[in-house]
């Protein structure tokens, strides 16, 4: 499988998350590419994102959640067949893309010229962020992971990368502790962001 990724995307660390949880990584060929710049990545999803996903028999799947249930379908171990446990990770990982979306096009606008920048952006995505954040400080989050935790990890670790000094731990003591245990799991030590290397 070819797992077209970029090494600065939260959503193509979630996925290269759950594949190294699932004991997958070194099923998956990573093609380092720009999502912005690579005309051939349209040939193969309409959206132009990444993650995407190319299997052995062509086939192509994108959307980060997608790809993450495709790699557990042998096992299920991220995502459960049903129960609340089921519907509890998955609102989770909503939550988590959804604060991904926001602090991307948050990052976008801070890097905008002043004269070019929407203050009212700027604190629409930065509420989301701290909403989500204060949300999470309250959620039971495990140590052994579901799609929930994996999907809140890839949030966290794109704040730390992308904001190094600013301080999203301060009041939220029981999230702060979580990701300082989480963050040593292999899974995540072997995915850390990156800026660009090269691209295809
Ligand atoms: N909902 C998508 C979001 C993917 C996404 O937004 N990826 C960004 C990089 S972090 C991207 O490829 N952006 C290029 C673009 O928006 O054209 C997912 O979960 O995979």
């Amino acid at each position: 499988m070819d797992l077209w990724y970029a090494p600065t995307s939260p959503f193509a660390r979630k996925v290269r998350i759950a594949a190294a949880e699932l004991g997958l990584a070194d099923r998956i060929v990573l093609v380092e590419t720009d999502p912005w710049t690579n005309h051939r990545l349209r040939l193969i999803n309409p959206l132009a994102k990444v993650p995407t996903l190319v299997l052995d028999d062509g086939d192509v799947l994108f959307e980060s959640a997608v790809i993450c249930d495709y790699l557990d379908a042998a096992e299920r171990r991220l995502f459960p067949a049903d129960g609340a446990t089921r519907w509890q990770t998955l609102m989770l990982q909503g939550l988590a893309d959804g604060a991904m979306a926001a602090v991307g096009r948050l990052f976008a606008e801070e890097r905008k010229p002043a004269s070019e920048r929407s203050d009212a952006m700027l604190a629409r995505f930065s509420v989301a962020r701290d909403a989500t954040l204060d949300r999470l400080d309250r959620e039971m989050l495990q140590y052994e992971p579901l799609i929930g935790e994996i999907a809140v990890a890839a949030l966290i670790g794109y704040l730390d990368f992308r904001w190094p000094d600013r301080d999203w731990r301060g009041g939220r003591p029981t999230l702060a502790r979580w990701f300082e245990r989480f963050r040593e799991r292999p899974s995540m030590t072997s995915t850390r962001h990156r800026l660009p290397r090269s691209a295809v």
